[in-house]
Order: structure tokens, then C-alpha cells, then sequence
């Protein structure tokens, strides 16, 4: 359903012209309630919208279009296993992973319940992790692993990655982990450089166990091993394991199927850091951890489903971003964490959001005549101070902006984290209000300069807080931004579980491959003829 053709629409369209003189200072001066009544809570996390360019209206207004576009209808329809992912005829049910504390969950293709199956693989990585963990599981040689080498790509690596990172406070320490995704040999060489073969373990992630990069690769770590062991295939068998929906692919390149790790087609790439796919998470923090990050995606799950738009945390983000994308011409969203464990977390957005809702066609063919998905991007927050803050401070482009924070430190150092929060709460009040003209003259400072110190403010952001950063409250962040997207994609009209646009590339780079070692005759464009004759001659 095209979204710009309701009612709906029409009243926010009339809303932004109503609020063009719409100012934070007069807001907040105006209501001394605006910060609580606009503060709402889920999941360990509590989000503070009041330093946005809405009223109680404006919120109503943006409701009502979620209401219009059947958000409440399409997110039941997930939940309840429907093949929603239709130009792939699948499910959607990454949210099946961690519903773990609920019933049967039924994938309506196939009419099954699913989690017989999840709660068993949850099983099998859990007592591999602690074979891992313990040192009972031994390299061909006998040495005990010391390193764990995810190689994978996209889905199958982003979410480990980032999760690792996030939640290394909770890691065994004793064991390295390394992960491998690009097809740059760089990666893998730089990677592997100071491991011992005799204490690595690879875990070849990959959903088809046929994507180029990720093959290569493990190809490159299986003659890696293999040259440790004079040649012996059998040492294969101790030194990777596989997690994939793909077992035939998996026994032809020589991995024991006893040990692989499946997952399903419901489970998206993007979505499946709480599958499988978490394997290396999971043997780097435990079994235990593990679950309790299930357990708080899981409860951000529940509040999704539960909490009505007014309170919902997810519906609420999404609905804001509309404002902004829709309504105001934003192009892109900055997220800024407020701790460095969550350094990786704006790349691993990146996917999640712009994989998912990067889309121009609307669900019944045709071109989408609206802006769908914003570009995502960011770093950690202190460190973007010092470099692009300016240009949200002061540039010409609207850019709305996630602050994430927590409460509590897992370094509690000296005075960093007391630095670390003023920060963090200085500059979403800056944005928000910035500086006048004339409170920069009452400085004295000269007239020639008054333009130039000069903050307009209104410059919108989210706070998003949570007391600690801990496996439960990672889990639920995790998750309040995949509802975020699904919910921006069922009112934008997009299947955002599918990722066509991928495909073009990879087909074209298959084509040019034995290019690039051969001399046959080129019938590309002149531009991309002379680049690859370029190559050719300067690896002849
Ligand atoms: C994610 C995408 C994509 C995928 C990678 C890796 O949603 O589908 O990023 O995860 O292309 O695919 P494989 O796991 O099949 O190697």
C-alpha cells in the first residue's frame, strides 16, 4: 500500500508545514513536563525523544500512520511464522531464536513448530563451547585452542564481530578470537600472523557455504592447517567446524557434518547473531552469557509486541526517522555510542538497516515514489566530537542522531566515565539548543566572530540509556533496532527481508574473475576494459 496516499500522510505533510517555526528552547520552556511525558521504558533501556522536532501532536499524528499501515497486523504476522519474506517465500523468524521461554512457534510454510529444532542446536553449541572452553576439545595435535577464527561475510560475520567486541567484558580472555570476512588476503594473513596452526579453530560461517569471499577464505585456512600437518586431511576434522543451512557443501570441502551447526532459511543473515551463527560469541563469553543475551532480546521482543505505540520503544525510533526521512528531507541517521565496547555497533547497523529498507520498489512491483531507508553511519561518540560533530553542530544537512549511554562503567577508572557521561549528555542539550547570537555578544566576544560561535540548535536526537552494558541489555539494543527497522519497512511498503541488490555485483565479479588471468578479448565498456587491461598489465 503506498503510504503517501493516505490520510494519514496527508495530516503529518500539514503537520511539518505547521511546525516550521517550531523551537526546542520555547518547547521545554513552555512544558516543564515535555522530558517525562516524552520518556519512555522497555527492556533495560530507556529512551528520552523530548530533544526532538515534534509535539504531543506530532507523535499522535505519526501513530496514526503506523495505525494506517497496519504496523500492529504485519508485526503479529512475523511473530506467527507467515512467509512475509515473499519475494523468497520464506519466514521471518529470527524472533523464533529467542523466544525461548515461550510455546510452539509454527513456520506456516511448513506448518512445524521451529523450536524443537533451535532449542537442539542451542543445545550442540553449547556443549561445544564448553568442550572449547574447558580445553577438552584439542587441536590435531593435542594443544588445547587458544584461538577461534570465525570466517564468514556480511550476516555471517558483522553480528559476531560487533557482539564480541560489545561484550568482551564477559570473555574468557585465555582464548583469542579472530575474524576473518574480507576476500583481501590482507585479512586472513594479518589475522592468522601470530597464531599457532596446532591452536586455532576455524568456524567456517556461512548460510550457503558458497560464497566467494568466505570459500576463499577457508580455503586459504584449511592449506594453512594442512601445511602445519604435512598435508594430513585428518587434522581437518579438529581444526574447523561449519555453521550453515548447507551440509552437502559442507561434507564436500571436507568438514565432519557431526560437526556443523545448522540454522534455517527463516533466519536472515543480518538477523543471525542469535543462531548459530553466534558460535564464536558464544565460546568467547559462555553458554550462560549467551542465553542471557536471548533472554534480553527476547524481553525487548515482548515489549514490541506488548507495549502499545504510545510506549513502544522500537515503534517510536522508527516513527521519528519517518519524520525526519519522510517529512524533512533527512538523508541519514548518526548513531553515536557512548562506550567503546560498542565500537563496531554503528557498522553493524549499517547492514542491518540499509540492507534492509535500501529499497526503491514497493511490494507490488512498482517504484516507490517516497524515500525509504536512511544512510546509517557513525563511531563511537567522544571520538566523532573531535571530528564530524562540527558539521552536526553547525553544517547545512539535518542529521538526526542516536545517543547511546550507559549508566555505569565496566572500567570504573579515575574520572573517565564521569567525563565520558558529561559528554554524552553536553552534547545532545547543545544540539538541542544550542547557542543565540545574542548569548555569544553577551560574551564578549567581537562582532565579526558573533556568526560564527553562533549554534542555531533544533538539531534532533534519541537518548538511549541503560544502566549497564551487560549480555541482556546488548540483546535488547540489538533487538530494539531490528523491530526499529521492521517497522520503518511495513510503513515504507518494502520487503525488508530480502537483499536483491547484492546479486548484480557478485554476478559481474564472477564474469570478470578468469578475466583477469587471461587475455581473452574484453567486451565490457571502454571504462571498465581500460581498468581491467591496467590489472592485466601489471600482473603479467
Ligand atoms: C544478510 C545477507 C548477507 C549474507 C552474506 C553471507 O542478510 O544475506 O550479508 O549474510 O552474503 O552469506 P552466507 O552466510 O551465505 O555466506
Amino acid at each position: 500500500m503506498n503510504p503517501t496516499t493516505t490520510p494519514e500522510w496527508a495530516a503529518l505533510a500539514q503537520e511539518r508545514e505547521a511546525m516550521r517555526g517550531f523551537s526546542l528552547r520555547k518547547a521545554f520552556a513552555d512544558d516543564p513536563a515535555r522530558a517525562s511525558s516524552m520518556t519512555i521504558e522497555g527492556a533495560g533501556w530507556t529512551l528520552d525523544y523530548s530533544k526532538h522536532l515534534v509535539t504531543a501532536g506530532t507523535m499522535e499524528k505519526l501513530r496514526a500512520l503506523a495505525r494506517a499501515c497496519k504496523v500492529e497486523e504485519k508485526a503479529a504476522a512475523m511473530f506467527s511464522g507467515e512467509h512475509i519474506n515473499e519475494t523468497e517465500d520464506r519466514a521471518v523468524l529470527h524472533v523464533a531464536l529467542r523466544a525461548l521461554s515461550g510455546g510452539a512457534v509454527v513456520d506456516k510454510g511448513t506448518g512445524k513448530d521451529v523450536m524443537p529444532g533451535v532449542r537442539a542446536v542451542l543445545d550442540k553449541m553449547a556443549a561445544f563451547a564448553r568442550a572449547v572452553r574447558s580445553g577438552e576439545w584439542k587441536g590435531f595435535s593435542g594443544k588445547r585452542v587458544r584461538n577461534v577464527v570465525n570466517i564468514g561475510i556480511g550476516g555471517s560475520d558483522l553480528g559476531p564481530c560487533m557482539a564480541s567486541i560489545a561484550l568482551a567484558p564477559f570473555s574468557d580472555r585465555s582464548i583469542k578470537l579472530g575474524f576473518v570476512s574480507n576476500v583481501d588476503a590482507t585479512h586472513f594473513a594479518e589475522t592468522v600472523r601470530d597464531m599457532d596452526p596446532e591452536e586455532t579453530l576455524f568456524l567456517v560461517a556461512s548460510k550457503t557455504f558458497t560464497t566467494l569471499e568466505t570459500m576463499d577464505n577457508a580455503n586459504t585456512a584449511r592449506e594453512w592447517i594442512l601445511q602445519r600437518y604435512d598435508g594430513n586431511p585428518a587434522a581437518v576434522a579438529k581444526h574447523f567446524v561449519a555453521i550453515s543451512t548447507a551440509a552437502d557443501e559442507v561434507a564436500k570441502f571436507g568438514i565432519d557434518t557431526a560437526n556443523m551447526f545448522g540454522f534455517w532459511n527463516w533466519v536472515g543473515g543480518r538477523y543471525s547473531l542469535p543462531s548459530a551463527i553466534g558460535l564464536s560469541l558464544m565460546i568467547s563469553i559462555g553458554p550462560e552469557a549467551f542465553l542471557e543475551m536471548l533472554s534480553g532480546y527476547e524481553a525487548m521482543d515482548r515489549h514490541f509486541r506488548a507495549a502499545p505505540l504510545e510506549k513502544n520503544l522500537p515503534a517510536t525510533m522508527a516513527l521519528l526517522g519517518i519524520w525526519y526521512n519522510n517529512f524533512f528531507g533527512a538523508e541519514s541517521l548518526a548513531v553515536l555510542p557512548y562506550d567503546q565496547y560498542l565500537s563496531r555497533f554503528p557498522a553493524y547497523l549499517q547492514q542491518l538497516d540499509m540492507e534492509s529498507n535500501g529499497k526503491s520498489t514497493a511490494k507490488d512491483g512498482s517504484r516507490v515514489t517516497w524515500q525509504t531507508g536512511p544512510i546509517v553511519w557513525g563511531e563511537p561518540g567522544t571520538n566523532g566530537q573531535h571530528a564530524f560533530y562540527q558539521l552536526l553542530h553547525q553544517g547545512t544537512k539535518l542529521v538526526p542522531a542516536d545517543f547511546i549511554g550507559f549508566l555505569r562503567s565496566h572500567n570504573p577508572i579515575g574520572v573517565h566515565h564521569v567525563h565520558l557521561m558529561a559528554n554524552f549528555f553536553a552534547q545532545t542539550e547543545a544540539l538541542a539548543f544550542g547557542k543565540t547570537a545574542d548569548e555569544v555578544r553577551a560574551e564578549g566576544t567581537p562582532e565579526a566572530l558573533v556568526p560564527h560561535k553562533t549554534f542555531e540548535g533544533n538539531r534532533p536526537t534519541s537518548t538511549l540509556v541503560a544502566e549497564k552494558l551487560t549480555p541482556a541489555t546488548f540483546g535488547a539494543l540489538v533487538a530494539l533496532y531490528e523491530h526499529k527497522v521492521f517497522v520503518q519497512g511495513a510503513i515504507w511498503d518494502v520487503f525488508s527481508f530480502d537483499q536483491w541488490g547484492v546479486q548484480l555485483g557478485k554476478v559481474l565479479a564472477k564474469k570478470i574473475i578468469p578475466e583477469l588471468t587471461s587475455a581473452t578479448p574484453l567486451a565490457h565498456d571502454s571504462s571498465t576494459n581500460a581498468l581491467i587491461e591496467r590489472f592485466r598489465a601489471a600482473n603479467r
